[in-house]
């Protein structure tokens, strides 16, 4: 238990270390050369990263599928059950009170005021649909594309698609992007992965050989994360110093710009380090800290990556091997919740739409607020856990108040550093619902008997 815990320690260190040493990486190179760098130069620093970032992305497909139908094809269907509601009430709740949360505070800061210098806007912004009547509401809160969002995931295709749409494509030309080059749907992978895993339960003994499989392969691929976590020090310095390298100037993080990425980040740190700890320590009677501590190299590699599913098979570690939490927990939710659960995205949604309709002088009316906050929450569940998804979807929430797509254009120079915040957001809040579900599951699964989550154990 000492040296696991040393070896955990030192793990985190060393990637704190990779994140703050690519920043000042970042910061030389920047101030090295005549120019700006171009994509060719960057890639040559981010390469090492970018291999990580293969390496951790590769694991995704097989740990998920994997561990939803070990944990699912596991328990009694009953306790399944009672654990998956745990889990959908936990992400409910706090995503709502995320999206209130934002919402308050662009109200109350109001970014949208004062120094326009550095907003260019871009497009004018359609007739805004009243949203006045309950009927205006259901109507405007589901338009076509928010449905396909929430079907078909944001994969990379679409962000190159979306940053071609958010030059002047229009609305149509985006939802026809979304149809076509969705090449993943891991919301789709996860709900098949459910179906199979009910079905095995279902199926009793006859559904052992399968489920051994199964449970060979989520062992093997939690074995490789072990060993990739070791190379997570460099990939997250070698990823920061490439972001560091071509991002632009932070001297455009000043006026509106600089008040709304000011609203976001305390909004994502009062929810993240205030609100969330809060839902935990109300469900569990305990303080969370140290669970908090324990997630520290989850949440480092969240901030390096941009990415909740890059990310799971570190977070799942994280809390089997630190926080002790019961493995047939981690394996069920953390995979959904990294696929659903986004409080910071939908946090970041909310404050953004709201924000974008300062700039253009639009009153909100109270339908349009309440239209905001159900698609910010639909939104964040739609989108997927990949560097930026949140941009993406944003789309549909600017719909619901008639503003344009192009209009993302206007805070699109700091989305990437903020991705990475709210990215981490997401991972702690998907953590600590695991530590909330295992705690109220306590007492049935110790009826169940220990999990034979010691197999994955490496030496
Ligand atoms: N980067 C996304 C994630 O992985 C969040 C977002 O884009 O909003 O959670």
């Amino acid at each position: 238990r000492v040296k696991s815990c040393l070896r955990g320690n030192l793990l985190t260190f060393l990637t704190v270390i990779g994140v703050f040493g690519g920043v000042v990486l970042g910061v030389i190179l920047r101030n090295t050369g005549d120019g700006p760098w171009t994509q060719r130069e960057v890639m040559y620093v981010s390469y090492v990263g970018d291999i990580f970032l293969q390496m951790l992305k590769s694991l995704i497909l097989p740990l998920i599928v994997a561990s939803i139908i070990t944990a699912i094809g596991g328990l009694d269907l009953t306790l399944s059950g009672k654990i998956g509601a745990r889990a959908i009430v936990y992400y409910l709740c706090t995503t709502i009170s995320a999206v209130i949360l934002g919402m308050i505070l662009v109200s109350v800061i109001h970014p949208g005021e004062g120094d326009a210098s550095t907003i260019h806007a871009s497009g004018n912004s359609r007739n805004v649909t009243t949203v006045d009547t309950l009927l205006d509401l259901i109507r405007n809160m589901f338009p076509p594309n928010l449905v396909q969002a929430c079907i078909a995931q944001v994969t990379t295709w679409n962000m190159i698609y979306f940053l071609l749409a958010a030059k002047n494509l229009t609305m149509l030309d985006w939802q026809i992007s979304y149809k076509y080059v969705s090449a993943t749907n891991i919301l789709g992978l996860v709900v098949f992965a459910t179906v199979l895993g009910i079905t095995l339960a279902k199926m009793a003994d006859k559904g052992k050989p399968l489920l051994t499989f199964f449970e060979t392969l989520g062992a093997a691929m939690l074995i490789i994360t072990y060993w990739v976590i070791w190379i997570s020090p460099i990939g997250i310095f070698f990823l920061v110093a490439a972001k560091v390298v071509e991002m632009e100037s932070f001297e455009v993080i000043v006026g509106q710009l600089g008040m709304y990425f000011t609203t976001v980040l305390l909004g994502l740190f009062i929810h993240g380090f205030v609100v969330i700890p809060l839902y935990y320590s109300i469900c569990t009677r305990k303080l969370p800290f140290r669970f908090i501590l324990n997630m520290s190299q989850a949440l480092f590699t969240a901030f390096g990556t941009g990415s909740s599913n890059a990310t799971l098979p570190i977070s799942m570690s994280c809390l089997e091997d630190k926080n002790q939490i019961d493995s047939r927990v981690v394996r069920f939710v953390m995979p959904i919740g990294a696929t659903i659960n986004m409080d910071g995205t939908a946090l970041y949604e909310a404050v953004a739409a709201i924000f974008i309709s300062q700039v253009r002088g639009m009153t909100l009316s109270i339908g349009q607020l309440l239209a905001i906050s159900v698609t910010a929450t639909a939104a964040s569940i739609g989108a997927a856990g990949i560097p930026q998804a949140g941009l993406v979807t944003m789309v549909m929430v600017l719909d619901t108040v008639g503003l344009p797509p192009e209009d993302v254009t206007l805070i699109i120079t700091v989305d990437w550093l903020l991705d990475r915040f709210r990215t981490m957001i997401n991972v702690l809040g998907d953590s600590i619902g695991a530590g909330i579900v295992d705690h109220l599951s306590k007492p049935e699964l110790l009826k169940l008997g220990q999990p034979n989550s010691d197999a994955d154990k490496v030496d």
